[in-house]
């Protein structure tokens, strides 16, 4: 597959996805938005590939929707093409886990792209925000929810009302970020943090994972039992045998992702 927006790389069991439209900031028009979800989707089945890692470039992750793309849009155009359309949500349902490596402005449908992955990462000249009331229109990609969900409504509440950019740091504060480092570090720090998780057990991690997304949709009751079920389900894996017998024997684990 060749891309033109995106390039597509893969590091040892980690695959790379950088968006790359500089002159717009990395807007999201249509064709990044389907490149970005196929390429994923492919990452996401292939059994070689640990860890996703989307990134995009030092002035910007991405700023957002494309504003000149939407900006002629009709009610009746937007409702009957349900815009925005399920490629926006590609990210959000894959089952390998995802990082985001955010480097510069992460704002509207940016950062909603960094919040459908399982983690991000920060680069100290990262800004995240929700301008979308600046233009007449709110949030349409989960930014409303997600945000809310990561940060609580006090400041979802006030990112999505005013507007305002949160730096690195205040988003790491918030919950909104696993760490911040220097920007110039970022994608070797991004590179390390999703090779530590590539190096797991693919079908453990992809369990972890769901069990811990279960924790934004469900009951504490339920998602205790969900988390208790599945660590049943590990039982059944070749690598949870794996894992305890490589601990009790004090060498590395040889995972066989089954
Ligand atoms: N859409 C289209 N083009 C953009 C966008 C964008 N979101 N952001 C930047 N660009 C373009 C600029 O128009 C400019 O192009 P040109 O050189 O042709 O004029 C180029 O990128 C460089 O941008 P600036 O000159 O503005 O760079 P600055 O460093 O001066 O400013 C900012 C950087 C602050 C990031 C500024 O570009 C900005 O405010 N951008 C818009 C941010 C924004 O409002 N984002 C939210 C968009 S709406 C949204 O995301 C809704 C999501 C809903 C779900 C998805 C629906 C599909």
């Amino acid at each position: 597959m060749t891309y033109e927006l995106i390039q597509v790389e893969t590091q040892d069991r980690v695959g790379v996805l950088t968006l790359n439209r500089p002159d717009a900031l990395n807007a999201l028009n249509a064709q990044l938005v389907r490149e970005l979800g196929e390429a994923a989707q492919a990452f996401d089945q292939d059994p070689e590939i640990g860890c996703i890692l989307v990134t995009g470039m030092e002035k910007a992750f991405a700023a957002g929707a494309d504003i000149k793309e939407m900006k002629d849009k009709t009610y009746e155009q937007v409702f009957a093409e349900d815009f925005i359309t399920d490629d926006w949500e590609v990210l959000a349902k894959l089952r390998t886990p995802v990082v985001a490596a955010v480097s510069g402005f992460a704002l509207g449908g940016g950062c909603e792209v960094a919040m459908m992955c399982d983690l991000i990462i920060a680069g100290d000249s990262a800004k995240f925000g929700q301008p979308e009331i600046k233009l007449g229109t709110i949030p349409g990609a989960g930014g409303t929810q997600r945000l809310t969900r990561a940060v609580g409504k006090a400041k979802a509440m006030e990112l999505c009302l005013t507007g305002r950019m949160m730096d690195a740091e205040e988003a790491e504060r918030a919950g909104l970020v696993a760490k911040v480092v220097p920007a110039a570090d970022l994608q070797t720090e991004a590179m390390k943090t999703a090779g530590a998780i590539a190096g797991m057990s693919l079908p453990i991690a992809q369990r972890c994972k769901e069990a811990v997304n279960i924790a934004f949709e469900t009951t504490l009751n339920e998602g205790v039992r969900f988390e208790r079920r599945t660590f049943h389900s590990t039982f059944a894996t070749h690598d949870r045998s794996e894992g305890m017998d490589a601990f009790v024997n004090k060498r590395k684990p040889d995972w066989q992702h089954r």
